[in-house]
């Protein structure tokens, strides 16, 4: 059977959601994008309403959100601000090694609290020369004794500069290639972790990107998710889970487009009538929005699949795949609709276009989606 209603706690949720893009986020979104700065008023308020550690389970402190919870409130919050909204779900992002293979014990120690003041945490995994390829990372983690010794550098990483707390991808046999890849957990305070280049971004501005370096950084053997050798799948795994919100916020960006220029083109009068009433402008709103309700199909139905915890890497990947599509295509049309307008920085849409891009390339660029995808649609070929 198909569902398409939310219930009564998802729809106070998504109203919340909505309401806080609309009052803390929006009104901000400009001034952070433009200094590149860290939003630490709105993260404050995030937190306090529990958006940093809302996939966190209630056990331990955190707001339990389901899968389609989680993509309902990602679309609203990203709509506000899309490199705000990233600030939340990298949180999301690097929580979920720790919830999928973490112990009981590591829950507690390392997520428990994050849950009681604002926090962050980053995902470790692309390097310089390890980015589509994740397999190939160079970062390695020695064991010595009872501990593990990590040496390398991580770069492009969201969050990185404000983070407590990094889930570190590194090869603990490099024999073995990708299967000597394993998954630690790091403290910031941990001796031997740098952050190097913050980055200066096109889009998303808002959001910290900075290199993380490991010189000799020790942690206890206790801080190795599950087992050696299995970091490379769980990080595919964190990756199936995570790409559908991405694909959310893909729909939130360009619900944001497209509702800025509807009430552009009802205003904007040229040739003595509205613009909305010209069959080119109308018809294109209409694409539109059929291609935004299309990408937040494939979104829920992906999110579904999690929840209902079926196979869901194929369907989360097509999820992030074609709603930042949709956002890109959306934002650029968007902003054409306004003309020179759009172009301009007293205006939403230039950034909305900016935000877009950078969907289409975090969380495996939506070519690795579509190697994801055809690999499995076609299967094996002798
Ligand atoms: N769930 C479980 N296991 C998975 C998996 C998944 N989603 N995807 C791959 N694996 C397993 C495979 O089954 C294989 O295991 P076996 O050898 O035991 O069969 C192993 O992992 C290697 O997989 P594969 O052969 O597909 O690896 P490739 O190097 O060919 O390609 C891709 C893997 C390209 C899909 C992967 O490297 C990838 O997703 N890259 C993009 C990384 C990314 O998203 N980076 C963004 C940074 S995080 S913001």
């Amino acid at each position: 059977m198909i569902g398409y209603s939310l219930t009564e706690e998802q729809e106070a949720l998504q109203a919340m959601a909505r309401e806080f893009a609309e009052k803390e986020m929006k009104p901000k979104a400009a001034k952070y994008d433009e200094g590149h700065e860290f939003p630490e008023d709105v993260m404050k308020k995030a937190f306090e309403v529990g958006f940093l550690t809302c996939t966190i389970p209630k056990e331990y402190g955190g707001g339990g959100l389901s899968d389609i919870d989680t993509v309902i409130i990602s679309e609203e919050l990203a709509a506000g601000c899309a490199g705000m909204y990233t600030t939340m779900m990298v949180n999301a992002l690097a929580y979920t090694p720790i919830i999928l293979f973490g112990t009981d014990e590591q829950k507690k120690k390392f997520l428990t609290p994050q849950t009681e003041k604002m926090s962050f945490a980053s995902f470790c995994l692309t390097e310089r020369e390890a980015g589509s390829d994740a397999g190939a990372l160079k970062t390695r983690a020695k064991k010595v004794g009872s501990e593990y010794v990590i040496n390398g550098s991580k770069c492009f990483i969201s969050n990185a500069g404000i983070a407590e707390l990094y889930t570190v991808f590194a090869n603990s046999n490099p024999d073995k290639g990708m299967r000597g890849i394993s998954a630690f957990i790091v403290p910031r305070e941990t001796s031997g972790l740098t952050i190097g280049k913050v980055e200066d971004k096109m889009g998303q501005r808002a959001s910290n990107t900075a290199e993380v370096i490991f010189e000799d950084v020790k942690v206890p053997e206790e801080n190795l998710l599950a087992k050696e050798g299995i970091g490379f799948i769980i990080a595919m795994k964190t990756l199936d889970k995570t790409r559908a919100p991405v694909g959310a916020a893909g729909v939130g960006v360009a619900k944001a487009a497209l509702q800025y220029a509807i009430e552009y083109a009802k205003t904007r009068v040229q040739f003595g009538k509205p613009i909305a009433l010209f069959q080119h402008i109308a018809f294109q709103i209409a694409q539109m929005a059929m291609e935004i309700n299309a990408a937040r199909h494939l979104v829920w139905h992906a999110a579904w699949l999690m929840d209902e915890g079926k196979p869901c890497g194929k369907e989360s990947a097509m999820a992030k795949a074609y709603a930042s599509d949709v956002a890109m295509k959306v934002t650029t049309e968007a902003l054409q609709i306004l003309g020179g307008y759009g172009y301009m920085k007293d205006f939403p849409m230039e950034k909305l276009m900016r935000d877009a891009k950078l969907l289409q390339i975090y969380e495996g660029t939506n070519e690795i989606q579509r190697l994801v995808i055809s690999r499995e649609i076609i299967g094996p070929i002798k």
